[in-house]
């Protein structure tokens, strides 16, 4: 079993430069993770060799990421009790309403938790998987207390022209 705790898949390369974010959030917070290209529909074999070996792999979060049609998140969710915490890629033609909608109306038993459209949804899917791993992790958790609190800090109390 590795250390890597946290699993990053995204369908395509294409979602790359989202799903980097997440990837910065767990490194700022020295979260290990690995990130794969796992595409529901172009790699279905991959993505189900993926879940069938999360657990006995020691993964304990996976976050997946995918855009239009995507599958990936819910299908994943199907395949293994771990959890999933699904980011909704933007896309061009529908600005990721689609991946939104794909991913958020899970059927009862299979649940998926849906992050915001785009680089808010893949940043806070780092911080979730973060917040997490902290609930077993006690310097972990006081580095994303830190973090959370020089957000805070950094938030002028009142607005200016500048
Ligand atoms: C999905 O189709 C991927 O998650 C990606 O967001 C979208 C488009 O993929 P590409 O055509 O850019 O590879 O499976």
């Amino acid at each position: 079993m590795s250390n890597v705790k946290v699993g990053i898949i995204m369908g395509s390369q294409s979602d790359w430069p989202t799903m980097k974010l997440a990837t910065e959030i767990l490194d700022e917070l020295g979260v290990a993770y690995e990130a794969r290209i796992v595409s529901a529909h172009r790699t279905p074999d991959r993505l189900w060799e993926y879940g069938r070996t999360a657990v006995e792999r020691g993964l304990q979060v996976i976050i997946a990421g995918a855009g239009g049609a995507a599958h990936l998140p819910g299908m994943m969710a199907s395949k293994t009790r771990v959890p999933v915490i699904g980011v909704p890629v933007q896309t061009k033609a529908l600005s990721g309403v689609d991946s939104l909608y794909s991913i958020v109306q899970m059927p009862k038993g299979f649940p998926v938790a849906t992050m915001a459209i785009g680089s808010a949804g893949a940043a806070n899917a780092g911080l979730l998987a973060a917040g997490i791993m902290a609930l077993t992790d006690p310097a972990l958790a006081k580095r994303l207390d830190d973090w959370r609190a020089a957000l805070s800090a950094s938030i002028p109390d009142e607005p200016s022209d500048d």
